[in-house]
Parts: C-alpha cells; sequence; structure tokens
C-alpha cells in the first residue's frame, strides 16, 4: 500500500508542480501599440468610413474590442509625451510641438513605458516615428528602447541637405542617421517599418516584447506606397490608410502564424485628430467637430481597438472615457511590473475595462489642454469648456467664446457633435464640473505651467541630426535684414538687427530704455521677436504697452494706466524672475510677471519703430511709429542699466 501511494505521488507530483509553477509565473503577455499620426475618428471602418477599406481593422474589431471615448492630445509631441510617460504632456512640459534641433525631450528622470516593460525583462523596439527630441539624449533608446528604426519627428519637418541640395528627411536607426530620405523616398516608409516590426515579432518569439510602432502615415505630405497607390476611393490619403490597414493585417498574421496571439494584446489608436485644412490630404473626424489642433472631441478622440484572443471578448465596445495616458500603467500592470510611486501620473490601469470585467472608467475626469491652457473637462458624458476653442491647427476662425464664469455645457451621448450649449439647463452639472476644472488648472497650468509640472529634458547647444543648408534665398534674406550701419549701441527708428547683431535675450533679463515723443496714439517703439517668442514695447490708445511672450505660454502684457502725452522717458524691464516693470519718467506705473525669462532667442528681428514679419502681440506692425524714439538702450545683464 506504501509503495502505491509513493508511486501514485511519484506520478502526480511532477505534474502538480508543474501545475504550481505555470500558475505562479504565467507567461508575460507580449504587448503591441500601432501609433497612426493625424488619423481621424472616422477614417476606419470600424468606425463608420464607407470612403477606406480597412478588412484587417475590421477584423481586428470583430475579434476585439473597440474603445470609442479614448483620447490623445490636440497635437503629436504632447500625444507621443503623453503614451511614454502616463502623464498629461502638461505635466511633463511637453505642451507643444518639437522642431528638428529642439533643446527639449522628455526629462531622463522620467519613467517611460519602455523603461518599465524593459526592467521586466521585455525586449522593446520602437518604430516609426518619434517626435520627442531629436538630440542623442532624447532619442528612444535613451528611455528604454533597445532599438529603434524610423523618422525622429514629422514627415513634413524637411531641411535642405548640405551634402545634396535636396529637401530630406532623416532615417535613424538607433542613434544614426542611415538615410536621408526625399519626398519620394518615404513611399516605402511604410512598408518599410511593417517589415521591422515582423522581423522584431518573429526574433523575439521565445521572449516578452513590447513593441511600438508610430507609423508615418498618414500625416501629410501623403506617401502611400506603389502598391496601394490610386487604389482607394478616397484619393491618396484613402490609399495610405488602405496602406495602414494592410500593415496591421501583417503584425496580426504574423502573431497567429507564430502562435503568439493568445499571448499578445495589440493596440490600434491614433496621435490626434484630421488635419482638416490639408482638404483632401487630411482625414475625417467623422461625427465629431473640430480636428488636430483643437480640444473639440474631432481633435483628441481617436479611433481605438484593442485584440487579445482569449482575453479581450469579441465585438466588444467600450464607451467608458480612458486614453494614451493609461497605456503605460495598463501595459507595466500586464508585464508584472509596478509603476513608481516617486512621481505622479495620470493615467490608470485600463485592463478591467479591456477583460470586460467593468464599464466604469478609472477616471473621475477626462482633461482637454491646448498648450498650457485648460480648456474644457468631460465626466461621463457631461463636456465643460471653460476657455475659446478654435475650430482646428490653420483654420483662421474666430474661436468660439468661453470662460469660467460663461462656460458652455455639451452633453456628449446625447449631441456627439458638440453644437447645442445646454449650460443654462444644467446648473447642477456645471456645478460638479467646474471645481475640477479649476482643481486641475491649478495644479498643471491655466495658461501658464502649474506647480505640478516637471521639467523637460534640455540641452545646451543642440543641434540638427543632419548639416542642413538654409539655402542662398533664406541665408540672403536673413543678411539683408540688418540695417546697414545699425548697431545696438546706435539705434534709430527703423532699424532691424538679426541673428547675432540682435540683442541675445535667452535666459537673461531684459531692460529698455528709451526717449519717445508722439502726437499718435498707437505704434510700436521696441519689438523682437514673433508669434512663437519674443517681447515687445508699444502704444496702444495712448498707452504704453510691454508684452512678454515665452514659448508655449500665454503672452503677459503691463500696460500704463494713464496714456502719455508730449515727451516720456520709457524703461521696461524683465527681471531674471520673470518680474515685470514699467517706469514711466522714472515712476513705475505698472509690475506683472511672466514666467522667467525667454527660454529662447527670438528667431525674428530686432526692430525698431515697427515689427517686420511676424508681429509678437497683436497690432499694426508695419506702420513706422509716427514721431521720435530716442537714446534707445537694451541691456541684459543682471543689475539695472543706469539711467
Ligand atoms: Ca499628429
Amino acid at each position: 500500500m506504501k509503495s502505491i501511494l509513493i508511486t501514485l505521488a511519484s506520478l502526480l507530483l511532477p505534474h502538480l508542480s508543474g501545475v504550481t509553477a505555470a500558475t505562479a509565473t504565467p507567461a508575460k503577455p507580449n504587448v503591441v501599440l500601432i501609433f497612426i499620426d493625424d488619423m481621424g475618428y472616422g477614417d476606419i471602418g470600424p468606425f463608420g468610413s464607407v470612403k477606406n477599406r480597412t478588412p484587417n481593422l475590421d477584423r481586428m474589431a470583430k475579434e476585439g474590442m473597440k474603445l470609442t471615448s479614448f483620447y490623445a492630445a490636440p497635437v503629436c509631441s504632447v500625444s507621443r509625451a503623453q503614451v511614454m510617460t502616463g502623464c498629461y504632456g502638461q505635466r511633463v512640459s511637453i505642451p507643444g510641438v518639437f522642431s528638428p534641433g529642439s533643446q527639449h525631450g522628455i526629462n531622463a528622470s522620467e519613467h517611460t513605458v519602455a523603461e518599465l516593460m524593459k526592467a521586466q525583462g521585455y525586449a522593446t523596439k520602437a518604430i516609426g516615428k518619434w517626435h520627442l527630441g531629436d538630440q542623442p539624449e532624447f532619442l528612444p533608446t535613451r528611455h528604454g528602447f533597445d532599438e529603434y528604426f524610423g523618422l525622429p519627428y514629422s514627415n513634413d519637418m524637411m531641411k535642405k541637405a548640405r551634402v545634396n541640395g535636396q529637401l530630406v528627411v532623416p532615417l535613424v536607426r538607433g542613434e544614426k542617421v542611415i538615410e536621408l530620405l526625399t519626398g519620394d523616398d518615404q513611399d516605402r516608409l511604410t512598408e518599410r517599418y511593417t517589415d521591422e516590426a515582423v522581423k522584431f515579432i518573429t526574433e523575439n518569439r521565445d521572449r516578452p516584447f513590447f513593441l511600438y510602432v508610430p507609423h508615418t502615415a498618414v500625416h501629410v505630405p501623403i506617401h502611400p506606397g506603389e502598391k496601394f497607390r490610386d487604389r482607394s476611393k478616397n484619393g491618396r490619403y484613402g490609399d495610405w490608410v488602405e496602406e495602414v490597414d494592410w500593415s496591421v493585417g501583417r503584425v496580426l498574421d504574423t502573431l497567429r502564424e507564430l502562435k503568439l496571439a493568445e499571448n499578445t494584446l495589440v493596440m490600434f489608436s491614433s496621435d490626434n485628430g484630421p488635419w482638416l485644412v490639408k482638404g483632401r490630404d487630411g482625414g475625417t473626424a467623422g461625427p465629431l467637430r473640430g480636428g488636430k489642433g483643437t480640444t473639440w472631441e474631432g481633435g483628441v478622440r481617436e479611433p481605438t481597438l484593442a485584440w487579445w484572443p482569449g482575453k479581450i471578448a469579441p465585438g466588444g465596445v467600450c464607451d467608458a472615457v480612458a486614453g494614451n495616458i493609461d497605456f503605460l500603467p495598463t501595459f507595466v500592470k500586464l508585464a508584472g511590473g509596478t509603476v513608481p510611486a516617486d512621481k505622479k501620473i495620470d493615467g490608470k490601469d485600463i485592463t478591467p475595462l479591456l477583460l470586460g470585467q467593468t464599464k466604469e472608467s478609472p477616471h473621475e475626469a477626462r482633461y482637454y489642454y491646448s498648450g498650457y491652457k485648460l480648456q474644457a473637462v468631460r465626466v461621463g458624458p457631461w463636456k465643460l469648456a471653460i476657455a475659446p476653442q478654435n475650430d482646428g491647427l490653420g483654420k483662421e476662425e474666430t474661436p468660439v467664446p468661453a470662460s469660467p464664469d460663461k462656460p458652455r455645457l455639451y452633453n456628449l451621448d446625447m449631441e456627439i457633435g458638440e453644437q447645442t450649449d445646454i449650460a443654462a439647463e444644467h446648473p447642477d452639472v456645471v456645478a460638479r464640473l467646474k471645481p475640477l476644472a479649476v482643481k486641475m488648472a491649478a495644479e498643471l497650468g491655466d495658461g501658464k505651467p502649474g506647480p505640478e509640472v516637471r521639467a523637460a529634458g534640455f540641452v545646451e547647444n543642440a543641434v540638427t541630426l543632419y548639416p542642413v543648408d538654409e539655402g542662398p534665398k533664406k541665408a540672403a534674406a536673413k543678411k539683408n535684414a540688418n540695417t546697414p550701419g545699425a548697431s545696438l549701441e546706435n539705434l534709430r527708428l527703423g532699424d532691424i538687427l538679426s541673428g547675432a547683431q540682435a540683442p541675445q535675450v535667452a535666459h537673461r533679463p531684459i531692460t529698455i530704455t528709451c526717449e519717445a515723443e508722439t502726437t499718435s496714439r498707437d505704434g510700436v517703439l521696441v519689438a523682437h521677436g514673433g508669434v512663437a517668442i519674443g517681447y515687445t514695447l508699444y502704444l496702444k490708445e495712448g498707452h504704453v504697452v510691454f508684452a512678454v511672450h515665452n514659448a508655449n505660454r500665454d503672452i503677459v502684457r503691463i500696460t500704463s494706466p494713464e496714456a502719455i502725452s508730449g515727451k516720456v522717458t520709457i524703461q521696461a524691464r524683465l527681471a531674471a524672475d520673470g518680474a515685470m516693470t514699467l517706469v514711466l519718467d522714472g515712476k513705475t506705473v505698472a509690475s506683472g510677471k511672466a514666467d522667467g525669462t525667454l527660454t529662447r532667442e527670438p528667431m525674428e528681428s530686432f526692430c525698431v519703430g515697427h515689427d517686420d514679419a511676424k508681429t509678437v502681440d497683436t497690432y499694426d506692425g508695419k506702420t513706422l511709429f509716427k514721431g521720435s524714439i530716442r537714446n534707445i538702450r537694451i541691456s541684459t545683464t543682471e543689475s539695472q542699466p543706469r539711467q
């Protein structure tokens, strides 16, 4: 009897221990995130497109889940910062789009989703458009990805390469530029990205992997591959959507063929809404209002799918509010990790939504930021707008007004297109949502960065990834912009100084002094910069205005309470801490606070008595000041210059 028991036990034990081991350490699921650029809510079959044929995405939705209230940010870099950090872009000081050679990127101290997945033993790769800084410090390989292949920014950010004189974008492998791609070369990008993705999955079939595929498609300029050209019913834009669909199909087929499908979560989404002003080269937001660049639903609500056969029930629809800030905590949880608690993040684990365990959003509210301006908040079906909203990037329409005292309210379940303001009918809802907005604005900013904002990564000497030639036209225009004989020591009405001739004001205090005499009530005294960054001293209806505009911040103005007459000595100062003062004839008449010194040199010229090209503030910069401006001095030292 005893021997039989022993025999039974010895037979059972290996089996039992096998079960125990499998339960204790379940296979870590792979995660694939396919992220499209500028694709609209209405651009694929599962979200109602009848123009673009997307059989693979249709199948993905049928086998998986459609997320209908899934949010991004209004523009590229912000959205990508959210994916990488699990935070609203504002929290990590990425409120807008990066240009080639930008000094900023994700701060090395942030925990990126790639770093956290890597810590769980995952192979990590990014394939496609990064757009979170192109300096070596900011590339994907410095933020948790073992490998990178793709364009480090948007495909329209082309510059003239010195080597061949052509407009190109750089194709990067790892941290090296391996090719400079012309427009035509971009035709093959989707195919090349897809090949890389298939290769990576195949090579890592026996270990957990995190694959991030932020496609260059379908951002203008539109470059569908040859096999897809002139195939769709929706022009070349439709052609490129259909190529993206083919690419998704290849990734899913590869997972099926390698028998990895039941151990892989694949998510598909877009970084922001369609670029509507591009006409036929832009997508559609379907029933949503607005597009890329706006906080209307069309700018930020994305066509999103989740697929994980055997785990995510087929044909599901999730209407709960979620967003790309949730990727990080969700993926890290699935990988068996925990999100470090040393830094606050905004995202939540949405696994219970994906697995059908709940229909409730884990978010108290969803916040709609444009730059550092909080424009709206959503709770359940209710969306409260508390700031003016634009209709779309590049559109010139007047923003639709709103303010905390006069907000607009929409019920998105009743009217997804945000046309009917029902704030007056629902004061209780307004009263419930407004404090949430006020709280968030106080935290992350309401026009300028709030106290909870963490610094972005910064490098002093940023360069473009490849030597560029600005071309003789632009170089000549810059050279000629300097008024012959003009210098900072001897400034006169009408002078223009550019580049190194202009005052060097980045990270420095600025003091402008001059004597002005005029009978005119409006005119520019001194201006330096354009719409993105700069400072200006001017007259408006007789009052003296000193305005400072820092990148990604609201313009800050201080104005003399009295209108001036006759001759007046003016001193305007921006101190190192951002304090602004305006002194007329030795008497301080106005003060204010900007958020520090300018973060970079203005690109536009320094002008006396006018404001050429793009103006710093809203006024007539072309008409020369009527009167005299004398003894003009610009100081950028710590101490105030003597009068
Ligand atoms: Ca985009």
